[in-house]
Parts: C-alpha cells; sequence; structure tokens
C-alpha cells in the first residue's frame, strides 16, 4: 500500500491528523524529538517543509532523523524543487493555483519531475489554495488570497483540481494565522468535490482543531502548536479532537 493508499484507508476509521515540521526552525535532532513525541499523540503522518531558508541539506537531514524517530510517513510539503529528499516516504506534488506566478503552479514541478522519477519517489498530486490571511505562504507564493467570506473560488479551485486529477485539495490560511480557514468555506469545498480536504493554518486549539475537522476537513494539519508547545499533551489534545469530530 503506498502512502495516499494509506491515508485513504485511515479516513475511513477518522479523520487524520498530521503534523508539519520546518527544517528550518530547528535541528534535526530536535525535529526527531518533536516528531517522536507526535507520534506518541496519535499524529497520521510528519510533514517536512517550510517557506524560507530551507536547503536542502536540511532537508535531507530532518526527513532522515525523523525517519528514524518514528513510524508514521514522512510526507515531503516542499516550497520549490530544491527543497526535495529522496529519504522521504511520498511527497506532495503540490501547484499554488492561486498563485500569480506561474513557477509556483508548475514552474517549481517541470524543475522536480526527472528528479522526482529518477529517485522513484511517491507523488500525491495536491491543490494548493491560500486563504485570507496567507500568512508567508501568500507572501511566498504571491498569491491571489481566496477570501474568507465567501466560498465561491475554493470551491471554483476545488472542482478544477479534482477534475484535473488531483488527489487531495489544501486549504491553507497561513502558519500562525490568527483564525483558520472559515467552517463557512471547509462545508463549501468538501462538499463540492470527492477527494480528501487537507486544512491548515493557525489551529492552536482542541476547540479549533474540532471545528475545523467538523466542518468537513478530512485531514488536519498543526505547525506551530508543536515547535511552541514542546510537549505532547497539548498536541494529544488537538488529535483527540480531530478523531472525535
Ligand atoms: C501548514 O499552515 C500550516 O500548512 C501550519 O500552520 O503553523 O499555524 O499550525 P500553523
Amino acid at each position: 500500500m503506498n502512502v495516499y493508499e494509506s491515508i485513504l484507508e485511515r479516513r475511513r476509521a477518522a479523520r487524520l491528523h498530521m503534523t508539519l515540521l520546518d527544517p528550518d526552525k530547528q535541528s534535526a535532532t530536535e525535529a526527531a524529538t518533536l516528531a517522536a513525541e507526535a507520534g506518541r499523540a496519535g499524529t497520521d503522518a510528519i510533514m517536512v517543509g517550510g517557506s524560507t531558508g530551507v536547503t536542502q541539506d536540511k532537508v535531507d537531514g530532518t526527513v532522515l532523523a525523523i525517519k528514524e524517530a518514528v513510524r508514521v510517513p514522512v510526507i515531503l510539503f516542499p516550497a520549490s524543487a530544491a527543497n526535495l529528499s529522496p529519504h522521504a516516504d511520498a511527497l506532495y506534488f503540490m501547484s499554488l493555483l492561486n498563485s500569480r506566478d506561474p513557477r509556483l503552479i508548475v514552474g517549481e514541478q517541470r524543475l522536480a519531475a526527472p528528479i522526482v522519477k529518477a529517485w522513484g519517489l511517491e507523488t500525491i498530486p495536491m491543490a494548493y489554495l491560500v486563504v485570507e490571511p496567507g500568512m508567508r505562504a501568500g507572501e511566498i507564493g504571491d498569491a491571489e488570497l481566496i477570501s474568507r467570506k465567501s466560498p465561491t473560488v475554493a470551491v471554483q479551485y476545488a472542482l478544477a483540481a479534482q477534475m484535473l486529477g488531483m488527489k487531495l485539495v489544501y486549504l491553507e490560511a497561513g502558519s500562525g494565522s490568527p483564525e483558520p480557514v472559515p467552517a463557512k468555506v471547509i462545508q463549501a469545498v468538501r462538499k463540492a468535490i470527492d477527494i480528501p480536504v487537507v486544512v491548515g493554518g493557525g489551529i492552536r486549539t482542541p476547540e479549533a482543531a474540532k471545528a475545523v475537522a467538523a466542518a468537513g476537513a478530512d485531514v488536519v494539519v498543526t505547525g506551530t502548536i508543536v515547535e511552541v508547545a514542546r510537549e505532547g499533551d497539548a498536541l494529544r489534545r488537538i488529535i483527540e479532537a480531530v478523531k472525535a469530530a
């Protein structure tokens, strides 16, 4: 079973939680410790990626250290073709559909494709949609931000993504966002498509995680909370809230 199939399989039992670790925010050893804590707290996968300052050797070192520390899949969440590693279990082959910059829609992907093929890395095609306020992801991604007030554009992109053959749709409010993606936007996207919906950005409490999951997120992603709290209990309660929704 590949990583995507295992995501679908796990989703049949409950919603999933994934932990995002940014290789630029801590050493590989610290990332491995955080990943191990997240694994014990019940996370379903570790995502490795960040918007800035991520070098190839940091990604490699972080992925290798995390793989030693956890059993759950390690999935790359790259900002560019320079942030890949052959040691991961899979790669979100993502396109920032609402970017103004073609480089982030298909240019980095063009550069990455031959490398990824040579490595034989599993690719999971994913639409990445940045919703207001977008934070660094919105800036780096030169995103024409999707409004928090109306789900119309998010639904259009999500449907197009599914018709383009993508396997996941990721609604991103931006790391450190004051609020997660609004429930109204998540609900409308969930209703419109058949592929799983991933939601991340600004989810720091069990209540917020529950609201996002109950609105229809199949996968809830948290990043900052594990880096800031540095203790498994906050994360454990968030994961419990996701699984109970
Ligand atoms: C990853 O944006 C999420 O896509 C992570 O956001 O750091 O706010 O949890 P937080």
